[in-house]
């Protein structure tokens, strides 16, 4: 039997490894990135990202890469994995899904499946996707059939992956759910859940993450009282976390980052808005999260005000830039909000993160400090704060004589992920998160 062609549109965290995935299960595969120097790194079998499994995969695969959807009349299934982001009011922007929706429809044949895979707020397919599929004047599942297939790549995890993960499918129609069940059968592992509506689909992944959210603003309030109370908010939750029902433990730290977690609670508050409900919890969990930053820095500067010291000039190394503990993403990461906070306040800034390059930090943010690219040794040098703002296992590791030689005065712990007691009485000033 001849092989099924795959089309892959977006070859990010969840484009790349599909394909991939499609490629080894033996499907015909093209990637398709607007990215032109991602598709030239693919070519090279070198991965855009940090990923040792696709950096492997890269090496034999046999997927074939472009910019341009001049042949995806020749595909049986195309998979859209563009990114989904919300600007700056935090408002859902869905260009790149229009616009891959739009190329499609020019190209659109008789019997193809399209799977939405970004992530998007229900009534996405019914009010965006199709109608613009439907201007080939090809009818939805008669014709063509489309299903929504939300991702849940988890990026740095060393248990669950492509393969693995299991899925929920929903579509509006019997064929679309089938077709769509069908491929996703032949090349994951992972169970699959059926849903017979688009937006049940659509609502699932908004709610998977807005539990994360809402849950870890739990924490952090937690975090905010309790440091009030005296109380150590870690040692609380671990406790809490013997209760082997009805509980489960998330963390405080000096904030929400990433492209899924601080990002998709807005989808569902944004739709829900035009139908007339406001979320209010919510709502208010993004604040708080959002907030976390700044909570951090007010806990450092009444510490300097009791020590009649001022941050102005004082040198700041900020370890971590990364949204999260081994791996390299900027993406909506606190880190980025403390530097921030902390220019304004005209502190002297160094920067460390063992997995983000100058570059990839310099080009995207014009922040006047500097980003150094050694050790977490070196960059602590001459400091008088730290701050550690991604639990990076470097950053764990660090011994408390090397913050003592590099003359290191205050420790802010922004993930609780170094030993306090260890610090504090070395002489070391110990600012943790609600501990
Ligand atoms: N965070 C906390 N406290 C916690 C957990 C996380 O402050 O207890 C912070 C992290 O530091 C990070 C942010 O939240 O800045 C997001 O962390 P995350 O572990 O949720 O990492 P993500 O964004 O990679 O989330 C992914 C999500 N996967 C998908 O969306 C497909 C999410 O659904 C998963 O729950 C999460 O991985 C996971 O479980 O690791």
């Amino acid at each position: 039997m001849s092989k099924k062609n795959v089309a892959i549109i977006g070859l990010g965290y969840v484009g790349l490894p599909l394909a991939l995935l499609a490629d080894l299960k033996g499907y015909d595969v093209t990637g398709i990135d607007n990215d032109e120097q991602k598709i030239n790194q693919i070519k090279k079998g070198i991965s855009p990202f940090l990923d040792k499994q696709v950096s492997l995969q890269l090496k034999k695969t046999n997927i074939k890469v472009s910019i341009n959807y001049s042949n995806l009349q020749s595909m049986d299934i195309i998979v859209i994995c563009v990114p989904t982001p919300v600007d700056s009011n935090y408002v859902p922007n869905l260009e790149a899904l229009s616009l891959a929706c739009r190329e499609i429809a020019i190209h659109l044949r008789p019997k193809q499946v399209i799977i939405v895979e970004s992530t998007i707020n229900p009534g996405v397919c019914e009010d965006i996707v199709l109608p613009i599929l439907e201007e080939s004047g090809l009818k939805c599942g008669l014709d063509f059939f489309l299903s929504h297939c939300p991702e849940r790549i988890n990026p740095g995890d060393p248990k669950w992956n492509v393969t693995n993960i299991p899925r929920v499918i929903g579509a509006n129609d019997s064929i679309s759910l089938q077709k769509s069940v069908e491929f996703y059968k032949s090349i994951i592992t992972g169970n699959i859940k059926a849903l017979n509506s688009l937006k049940e689909a659509e609502a699932v992944k908004v709610v998977e993450n807005s539990f994360r959210d809402i849950n870890i603003a739990f924490v952090n309030e937690l975090a905010m009282s309790f440091s009030k109370l005296g109380i150590d908010v870690v040692n609380v939750i671990e406790a809490a976390a013997t209760k082997p029902f009805a509980f489960m433990a998330h963390y405080p730290g000096v904030g929400v980052g990433g492209h899924c977690i601080p990002v998709d609670p807005y989808y569902l508050i944004s739709y829900a808005k035009t139908k007339g409900f406001s979320h209010k919890f919510l709502s208010i969990a993004r604040k708080i999260n959002n907030g976390m930053p700044l909570f951090v820095m007010d806990q450092l500067i009444s510490v300097l005000d009791s020590k009649g010291l001022k941050l102005q000039n004082l040198n700041v190394t900020v370890l971590g830039l990364s949204y999260k503990p081994q791996v390299g993403d900027i993406r909506e990461s606190p880190s980025l909000k403390l530097i921030d906070l902390l220019l304004k306040h005209s502190a002297n800034i160094a920067v460390y993160d063992p997995f983000i390059s100058t570059h990839s930090y310099a080009t995207s943010h014009k922040q006047n400090n500097k980003l150094k690219e050694s050790s977490a040794v070196s960059a602590i040098q001459g400091s008088n704060i730290v701050i550690i703002a991604t639990a990076h296992k470097a950053f764990i590791n660090l011994k408390i004589k090397e913050y003592l030689k590099a003359g290191v005065s205050i420790i802010v712990d922004g993930r609780n992920c170094i030993d306090k007691k260890a610090i504090t009485s070395a002489g070391i000033v110990y600012i943790g998160v609600g501990r």
